[in-house]
């Protein structure tokens, strides 16, 4: 671009900050927050700068690159596509075509363009082998949505901006920017909270930085959040406080949550949890006694041995109190790209279940099996093992669990492909790397953070710089093959239409697709005049309609949905270009019935699967409380997942790949300042650093993830330098919350000891 100001968002996390990127003779000169972006009003956070780094490292890969017997070779990208959908074709051809896995990762979804030509992309390949990091992260929140609300991807957000009790569980927005609650700037909306007399309340294994602003603390024992959940559930009927509201018309099967939750006293769970029963039943007088009160749950009580049941919970809480879906509870968002509604149009609310993993014979979600399983995938030989492997913006050595397993695993595959733009610990193991344009060069819109957000909001922000001279966008690679693999499927060539409709759609792209989106969804076209009379004739024949009908469907879907006649009108892809900071579409707004999308309009307050689980809680309470050590993770402002490890700016410092410990437990095993432990799990064992810190609950251990970068063959040199050890290679694979497969990241029993080579051992 030419010098000047470029308005983007910042697509590193889910927090959405707009970011001035000022440009001087075609490079970054300085990167800010963008003042005039309504819904982040100036804030970004020290990962901004990392745009820069990232979009200059030298390291990061511009053309295909080949593994060969003298090491990588670049080579042109159509060679690179004839050989990838061959030797894809081929695989597929002798084995079947379950014998190709492919992994999707979090990048993605930051990625518009990716995201649109992803389900093409996976038609094509075929496979039943699907994994994603959604089992390492959000699939509990996502199975709770589909069994509830009836939809996999209709999340119920805190309305942050207007609560006046925020009890927040397992999740670190300080650290995190927020998570399935899009919030840039969270400490400034907790600020303005506290200032109007609001009160935030914490409760985690760790004192984390979220931890030090609260009013009300509470450390719990990692795996235990059910069970402290279903303690308040308890007292809420116990003590006669549940009162849905507003929800109570549309909520089924209160009692069965009664009954339920009777076993699970404050008494009984109070030592398993490391609360006082007081402390319980006040949790719960406080979120019945305030009107205004979200109680918000991420990574911490999804990704844990017991994370289905406890986040199921956090929702029944949030709904008997009376919280779900009025303003300063938890809300329903109204995205202008509504794929919610656009998903139930198609009928793609979601499924679980529908099949098993050949190995393990776990459940798939949304077409995908747990991620946890993918090794076994690979290894256990038979009909339908993965021989070959497509990786999508995805390091899963370092992302899932048993990560030396799955290295392991990768590197006898028959064929591996990566689409990435990182020689890493995962892509060093495909046959060919395709590295797609830097995220500067795409144009930009956040499809999926819109629809988690605080505050109804859309923006688009076309390509920072041109691409580079012959360079491919995510989308572009992903289409591309798709076509190539359709085109061998039909013996070479496919019937002119289909040929021609896959012309259409490479020259076409995304971004007409969004247009297309826009227009249509709810704040789309103003049909006007035409709407003041046509909508009181629809609303009357829709109303007769059955509750299922395709015209139904189809009216939900157009400016004639009559819950959307006051939104404001008129988006579009191109008055979105004439609004560089983005445009806010208002606060969250009540939305049931219209927006629940089970069979029978109800929300499932009781699903039989949930109800089931109970049972493993029974045997825990049962088993009394254990006193291993456990393993939890955390995360850290200047860093993102496994990725941006190779920014100086950002690893510099101190080293932040410690192993904290509470002092107590640091004497207990004869550890002091200085020292580097040994760290024993079900995968494995790692050496690092010890950060000796009061923080920690005692009987807890704290790994960040993401590090790792000592393996061999990678070509990040700064990632290198900084490598860290993997939290991955102590947790195990086999360790999952058994009702969906997500991993046990969280509250895995480990041993730690101090950590001697020879020669100290000699000198000691
Ligand atoms: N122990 C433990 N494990 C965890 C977690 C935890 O808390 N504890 N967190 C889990 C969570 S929440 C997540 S989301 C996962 C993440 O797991 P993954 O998605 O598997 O891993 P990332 O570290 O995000 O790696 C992203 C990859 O995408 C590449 N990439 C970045 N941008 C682009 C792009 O625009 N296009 C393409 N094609 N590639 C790109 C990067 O080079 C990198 O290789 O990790 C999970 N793993
Ligand atoms: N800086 C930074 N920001 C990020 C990311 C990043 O890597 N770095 N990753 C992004 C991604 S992909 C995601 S999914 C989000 C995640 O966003 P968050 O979920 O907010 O992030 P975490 O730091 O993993 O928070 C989990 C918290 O749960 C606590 N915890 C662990 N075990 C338990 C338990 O058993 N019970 C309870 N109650 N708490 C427990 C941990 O101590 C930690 O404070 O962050 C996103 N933002
Ligand atoms: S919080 Fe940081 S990484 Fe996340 S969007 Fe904002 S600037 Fe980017
Ligand atoms: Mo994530």
């Amino acid at each position: 671009m030419e010098n000047g100001t470029h308005y983007r968002t910042c697509h590193l996390c889910e927090a959405m900050c707009g970011v001035a990127i000022e440009v001087k003779d075609g490079r970054i000169a300085s990167i800010k927050g963008d003042a005039n972006d309504p819904f982040s009003r100036g804030h970004i956070c020290p990962k901004a700068t990392a745009l820069q780094d990232l979009h200059e490292d030298p390291e990061r890969l511009r053309k295909p690159l080949r593994r060969t017997a003298e090491g990588w070779q670049e080579m042109e990208w159509d060679d690179a596509f004839e050989l990838v959908a061959d030797r894809l074709h081929r695989v597929r051809k002798e084995h079947g075509r379950n014998s190709i896995g492919v992994y999707l990762g979090n990048p993605n979804v930051h990625n518009h363009g990716a995201l649109i030509t992803t389900l093409p992309f996976l038609r094509a390949i075929g496979s039943q082998n699907r994994f994603s990091a959604t089992s390492n992260d959000q699939l509990p929140h996502m199975l709770a949505s589909l069994e509830m609300f009836g939809h996999q991807v209709l999340f119920p957000i805190p309305d942050i901006d207007h609560t006046d009790l925020f009890v927040c569980i397992g999740a670190n927005p300080m650290a995190s920017n927020g998570s399935l609650m899009t919030v840039p700037d969270f400490r400034g909306r907790l600020k303005a909270l506290q200032a109007r007399g609001g009160k935030l309340v914490v409760i985690d294994p760790r004192r984390t930085e979220t931890g030090k602003l609260a009013d009300e603390f509470h450390f719990i024992r990692p795996g235990s959040d059910a069970l402290l959940l279903l303690a308040m559930v308890h007292t809420l009927f116990d003590e006669d406080l549940v009162d849905a509201g507003h929800a109570e018309q549309w909520t089924k099967d209160i009692d069965l949550v009664r009954l339920a939750a009777l076993p699970f006293s404050p008494a009984a769970v109070s030592a398993h949890t490391g609360i006082a029963a007081s402390a319980i039943r006040d949790l719960a007088r406080q979120l019945a006694g305030t009107r205004k009160a979200a109680l918000y749950g991420r990574m911490g009580t999804s990704t844990q041995a017991h994370g289905g049941v406890a986040t199921w919970l956090i929702y029944v809480i949030n709904i008997l109190t009376g919280k779900l879906d009025v303003p300063g509870g938890m809300m329903f968002t109204q995205p202008a790209i509504d794929l919610v509604a656009l998903g139930a149009l198609s009928g793609q609310q979601g499924h679980f279940g529908k099949r098993f993993s050949r190995v393990r014979k776990l459940p798939e979600f949304a077409g995908e099996y747990p991620a946890s399983t993918m090794a076994d995938e690979m290894l256990t030989p038979g009909d339908g093992q993965i021989r070959a492997f497509v990786t999508v913006a995805g390091n899963p050595v370092l992302s899932s669990p048993n990560g030396g397993r799955l290295d392991q695993a990768l590197s006898g595959l028959d064929f591996m492909v990566s689409v990435d733009y990182y020689l890493n610990e995962t892509t060093r193991h495909a046959d060919v790397i395709l590295p797609p344009t830097a995220a500067l060069e795409r144009s930009h819109y956040d499809l999926i953070f819109s629809m988690f957000a605080v505050r109804n909001t859309a923006k688009f922000s076309d390509a920072l710089f041109t691409p580079e001279d012959d360079s491919r966008h995510d989308w572009q690679i992903l289409l591309e093959l798709a076509h190539r693999l359709e085109q061998r499927r039909n013996g070479g060539r496919l019937p002119l239409r289909k040929e021609l409709g896959w012309r259409a759609f490479k020259q076409l792209g995304p971004d007409p697709i969004l247009d297309l989106l826009l227009r249509s969804g709810p704040y789309g076209s103003d049909v006007g005049k035409l709407r003041g009379l046509a909508q009181p004739l629809t609303d009357l024949v829709l109303d007769i309609l059955p509750e299922r009908h395709p015209l139904r469907g189809l009216a939900r879907l157009s400016p004639l949905n009559r819950h959307w006649r006051d939104l404001p009108k008129g988006l579009s892809l191109s008055n979105l270009r004439h609004l560089p900071h983005g445009v806010d579409l208002g606060p969250l707004q009540p939305a049931l019935p219209e927006r629940l999308y089970t069979r029978d309009g109800m929300i499932n307050l009781a699903p039989r699967r949930y109800l089931q689980d109970l049972q493993r809680l029974h045997a825990l309470l049962a088993s009394g409380p254990a006193d291993n050590l456990l393993l939890i993770g955390r995360r850290h402002i200047r860093s993102n997942n496994s990725w941006l490890h190779n920014s100086r700016r950002l690893v510099k410092g101190k080293d932040r790949c410690t192993l904290m410990i509470h002092p107590k437990d640091a004497t207990r095993v004869g550890l002091q300042a200085g020292d580097c432990a040994e760290v024993t799990g079900a995968a494995g064992q790692v050496v690092l650093p010890v950060e000796i810190t009061e923080d920690l609950m005692p009987g807890v251990v704290s790994i960040p993830h993401g590090w790792g970068h000592q393996r061999e063959g990678t070509r990040q040199s700064v990632a290198s330098r900084h490598a860290g050890a993997s939290i991955n290679d102590v947790l195990g694979d086999q360790e999952i919350d058994p009702l969906a497969g997500t991993s046990v990241l969280n509250g895995q029993p480990v041993r730690v000891k101090v950590w001697r080579t020879e020669r100290t051992r000699k000198q000691a």
